[in-house]
């Protein structure tokens, strides 16, 4: 096992990464921007170093810095966390080159994913299934272009190879609209991405956006730990997630994520990696795959009982999984609502001073967060100030004890998004269960609606 891992991240996933590593008894590095000089993480850390100004161009992307960091205090390893480096290949790949170990897949592994194109090739031969569409990157050919369309029917999407996450795409719903459409993808693809290859996919109209977290060995093994259900989102920011996914049968949940190990095994997979699917009228269509821990990564963990952060290192050292898929069980339900300090409705991030903060507790809660009283929220990162997440041995159960903690939780000094959760967790349709990906912005949009 590694005795020293330098964190390359901020925030919440600074401290969680940090308390995994203080129970597998390994010493960390904290390293640091000039705006995150005091913050708690820094502070908790063995050691730390500042790595550049606020800007984080200048400091959590900054490449080598980082490396000398890792050489400075001699860390074996560099957990990227989520967000900056997380899934950029060229740094995986000098993180290696300079003696590290990189905590997740081989670089030639993120790069594959990076090109949507190649990712859901490499899924479809593995036996994923994915939405209909071009099977590949669009011809120029206008008449081919024509001809694909026909064939998937309308209405279509036009999406970037080098985007994701909902950069760079374009729906089309009729052949008048489709060479215009797919013109200007190009060329945004190009100035956003350098890479102008696009590609095309039927249109789900009414998806839910279900996930599938896996593990990976280095000795060919590879487990599911089941799904998250991250459809209620704004404009691609995920807001509230839940494990399981409501009305999912476990025999479709076995059958997909099995799918899924499967995929890790044949391509050769290292590490947590997560499946994105859109899931609409009972089926599962892949459109994505992150290579990097996610922020929902602890719904998981409270319905599977596994540390994902351990588990991480513990493949990147090169162990085994401890568990096979068998040993693997699910209990209960969770829930995260994603604290953020921002006004609730608008969306307008409000950093600042937290003048007034009590985290909430009792059965079944779990607060993943860096802040305290009279921390400042600095302007220059995103607006997450934690992660609040309930457990219970249903649904509803983890409903109640998720309503009672966000009545219980004080965050002064700044605006958040806590009322809207309120909001959310007193609508008939999310206590139905099963909201589409529009939910929340039809919800937003609706006169009185808020
Ligand atoms: C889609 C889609 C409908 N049909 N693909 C947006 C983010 C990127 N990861 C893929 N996205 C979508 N791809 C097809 N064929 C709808 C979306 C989409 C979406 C997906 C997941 C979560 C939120 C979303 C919000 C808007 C659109």
């Amino acid at each position: 096992m590694f005795e020293k891992i330098l964190i390359a991240n901020r925030g919440e996933i600074a401290l969680r990464i940090q308390r995994g590593c203080r129970e597998l008894g390994i010493r960390t590095v904290a390293v640091h921007s000039e705006a995150d000089a005091d913050a708690k993480y820094v502070k908790l850390a063995d050691e730390s170093v500042c790595i550049g100004p606020a800007a984080s161009a200048q400091s959590y992307l900054n490449v080598p810095a980082i490396i000398s960091a890792a050489e400075l205090t001699d860390a074996e390893a560099i957990h990227p966390g989520y967000g900056f480096l997380s899934e950029n290949a060229d740094f995986a790949e000098r993180v290696e080159s300079s003696g590290f170990v990189f905590i997740g897949p081989r670089p030639d592994t993120i790069r594959l994913m990076g090109d949507k194109v190649s990712a859901k090739d490499a899924m479809k031969a593995a036996g994923v299934p994915c939405v209909p569409g071009s099977d590949g990157a669009l011809p120029e050919d206008p008449d081919q272009i024509r001809a694909i369309a026909e064939r998937v029917g309308y209405p279509v999407i036009i999406k970037a190879a080098g985007g994701g996450g909902g950069r760079g795409m374009r729906v089309v719903h009729t052949e008048g609209a489709l060479l215009n459409a797919v013109a200007m993808t190009r060329a945004e693809a190009q100035t956003a991405f350098g890479n102008p290859v696009v590609y095309m996919e039927r249109y789900l109209q009414k998806p839910r956006h279900i996930e599938i977290q896996i593990l990976a060995d280095q000795h060919g093994h590879a487990v599911h730990l089941g799904e998250r259900d991250c459809s209620m989102q704004r404009r691609h920011q995920k807001i509230m997630e839940e494990a399981p996914a409501p009305g999912l049968s476990r025999q479709l949940r076995d059958e997909i994520g099995n799918r899924c190990a499967e995929a890790c095994r044949q391509i050769g997979y290292r590490g947590a990696g997560t499946f994105e699917f859109l899931y609409e009228d009972g089926e599962f269509f892949f459109i994505e795959m992150n290579t990097r821990i996610q922020v929902e990564h602890p719904v998981t963990e409270l319905i599977t009982g596994v540390d994902l952060i351990q588990e991480q290192i513990r493949i990147a050292a090169g162990l085994p999984l401890a568990f096979t898929q068998d040993e693997i069980q699910f209990r209960g339900h969770a829930i995260e609502c994603r604290i953020n300090a921002e006004h609730p409705y608008t969306f307008v991030p409000s950093p600042g001073r937290i003048t007034a903060y009590h985290a909430p507790g009792g059965p079944g809660i779990r607060v993943d967060s860096h802040v305290y009283q009279n921390y400042v929220v600095p302007p220059y990162y995103d607006s997450m100030i934690g992660k609040l997440l309930a457990h219970g041995s249903t649904r509803e159960q983890a409903i109640a004890r998720m309503r009672t903690a966000l009545m219980e939780m004080v965050v002064e000094g700044v605006n958040t998004n806590i009322p809207l959760h309120q909001d959310l967790l007193a609508d008939q349709n999310v206590l139905a269960g099963g909201t589409s990906i529009h939910y929340l912005e039809h919800k937003l949009t609706k006169p009185g609606g808020n």
